[in-house]
Formats: structure tokens, C-alpha cells, sequence
């Protein structure tokens, strides 16, 4: 069983990650993705989704053409834990450059 990150350790798990921030009014992570076609963003997706599936940890995430937004938090704490943070690096590993280098 995960902990809910909390405090200084929350705080830098979430600055080490690029584009990602806290959601207002809950306690969990949000990052938007963008991509140049619905193809692309879909493709991305299907990359993500067997990611999750192997982590036995699921996005919550909303797609309109070309664009994908992702929240992430653990049900199972009520918050952010490790877990979201493990799949966050994840997904921004099979992301587009733009949206992985920062101020972006
Ligand atoms: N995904 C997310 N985002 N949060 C969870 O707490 C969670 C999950 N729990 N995927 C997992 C599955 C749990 O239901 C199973 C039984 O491990």
C-alpha cells in the first residue's frame, strides 16, 4: 500500500517533473498534451494505455483531436502518491519533445 505524497517530498517529486501541476480544488496532477494530428494523439495514447495496464496504474485523461489531457491520483490514498508520479515520468517518456522541455 502507497502513501499519499505530502509536504517538501510532494513538492519536489512534482518540480522534478516537466509540466506538470497541481489540480485546483483536488489532490491530484495535471499535464496537457498536444500533438499534430488526432492520429498522433491516439497512437500516443494506445503507448500510454499498455504503460498503465503494466503499472496496474490508470489515467484519468480526455482527448479532443489532437489534444490529450491527463489527471493523475491514486483512488486508493484519496491523492497523489508515488505511483502518480512513477506513471508521470512514464508517459512523459513516450511524449512529443514540446511538451517535455520546460517553459513549453
Ligand atoms: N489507478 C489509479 N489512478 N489509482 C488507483 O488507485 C488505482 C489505479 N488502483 N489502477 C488500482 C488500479 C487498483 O484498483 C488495483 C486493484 O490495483
Amino acid at each position: 500500500m502507497v502513501e499519499r505524497l505530502t509536504g517538501p517530498a510532494r513538492t519536489a517529486a512534482v518540480q522534478e517533473l516537466t509540466g506538470w501541476a497541481e489540480v485546483e480544488g483536488r489532490d491530484a496532477i495535471r499535464k496537457v498534451y498536444h500533438f499534430g494530428t488526432f492520429s498522433e494523439a491516439w497512437g500516443f495514447m494506445s503507448r500510454v494505455a499498455l504503460m498503465a495496464e503494466k503499472m496496474d496504474h490508470h489515467p484519468e485523461w480526455f482527448n479532443v483531436f489532437n489534444r490529450v489531457e491527463i489527471v493523475l491520483a491514486t483512488h486508493d490514498v484519496g491523492g497523489v502518491s508515488v505511483r502518480d508520479i512513477k506513471l508521470a515520468h512514464a508517459i512523459d517518456a513516450v511524449a512529443p519533445a514540446r511538451d517535455t522541455k520546460a517553459g513549453t
